[in-house]
């Protein structure tokens, strides 16, 4: 019983206490049947990439899109990574998951227009090994893609805890090109040290400042601070969770770059995500070979 009351503290984060609870068994067998399951579900298809929109400010054109995973469980339906990699992480299957993660983000971007980037998130866990190296370089060579089309998400607690070997990885990915952005950035043991330690390329601003109300002085200045140091440091900012268009002006008025939220765009399937870059008016970078595309596409239509 104590062992399970370790676990959930330990997944919870260090120095809470918790204390075992009616259900904690059950919900341990639980774990155990899904963790089994998450072994296979690579294999048999059940993931799938959803692609929220990410919009480049002021003047909000379509940059690129956050991949977000999601199980198709066979009994549960649609899972959330908060759900599951937590599970991965505890088992190991976080690695296959993540090479599967980073071929087929890869595979999609090479099918999208040049402007726009993938952003995909990746565990500490990932990170401590250096297949991820190879996974990623493989990827991008097999697609032909950029490097800097893949941005690397990680959160700021990922980042400080074993940090040495991450730093090397991060490092690694780094020099092939690939952009790194913390995630959440304000939630963790966040320590402006952190940013100075690892070279990052973008800062994400957590949703629960974005996301308060403009009355809460606090969030709205560290937003501002945010802002502000990121672009003295030439960091690039996304603002999370941008829900309002009050939300949205406030963000542009401190200078944020970037924003994400469901005001803008909730996470597509992928024929929606591509649906959507193919309607972004013309006269943006890359539109003139996909307007080609599409007209090639009509006439062949005519054609036949
Ligand atoms: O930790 P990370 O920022 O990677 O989390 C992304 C998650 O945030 C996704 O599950 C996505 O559905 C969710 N999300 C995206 N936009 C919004 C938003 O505007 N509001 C809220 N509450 N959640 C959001
Ligand atoms: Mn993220």
């Amino acid at each position: 019983m104590a062992g399970l009351a370790l676990y959930e503290a330990k997944e919870k984060g260090r120095g809470r206490v918790v204390t075992y609870r009616a259900g904690m068994v059950e919900m341990a067998e639980r774990r155990r049947v899904l963790e089994g399951e998450l072994a296979a579900a690579v294999a048999a298809g059940q993931l799938e990439l959803h692609y929220q929109p990410l919009y480049d400010l002021p003047d909000r054109t379509l940059c690129g899109f956050e991949a977000l995973l999601r199980w198709n469980h066979p009994r549960h339906g649609i899972m959330s990574p908060a759900e599951f990699v937590p599970l991965a992480e505890h088992s190991g299957a976080i690695n296959q998951i993540g090479a599967w993660l980073i071929e087929e983000a890869c595979r999609q971007a090479a099918l999208w227009p040049s402007h726009i980037y993938v952003s995909i998130n990746v565990s500490p866990v990932q990170l401590r090994s250096a297949d991820i190296l190879r996974q990623v370089t493989a990827a991008l060579d097999r697609y032909r893609l950029a490097p800097r089309r893949i941005e690397v998400e990680i959160t700021e607690t990922a980042m400080v805890e074993d940090s040495p070997e991450i730093a090397v990885a991060l490092a690694g990915l780094r020099t092939l090109g690939v952009r790194i952005a913390m995630d959440d950035f304000g939630t963790g043991y966040s320590s402006l040290a952190h940013l100075r330690a690892f070279e990052l390329d973008r800062i994400k601003i957590d949703r629960s400042f974005v996301n308060a109300s403009q009355a809460d002085a606090g969030a709205v200045a560290v937003v501002r601070a945010v802002t502000a140091m990121a672009k003295d440091l030439a960091i690039a900012t996304t603002g999370e969770g941008v829900e309002s268009e009050e939300q949205l002006a406030s963000l542009i008025a401190l200078g944020c770059g970037t924003a994400q939220g469901y005001l803008l765009g909730r996470p597509l399937d992928v024929d929606s995500a591509t649906a959507l870059v193919r309607s972004q008016q013309p006269g943006q970078r890359g539109d003139r070979d996909m307007t080609e595309h599409a007209s090639g596409g009509l006439l062949a239509a005519f054609a036949s």
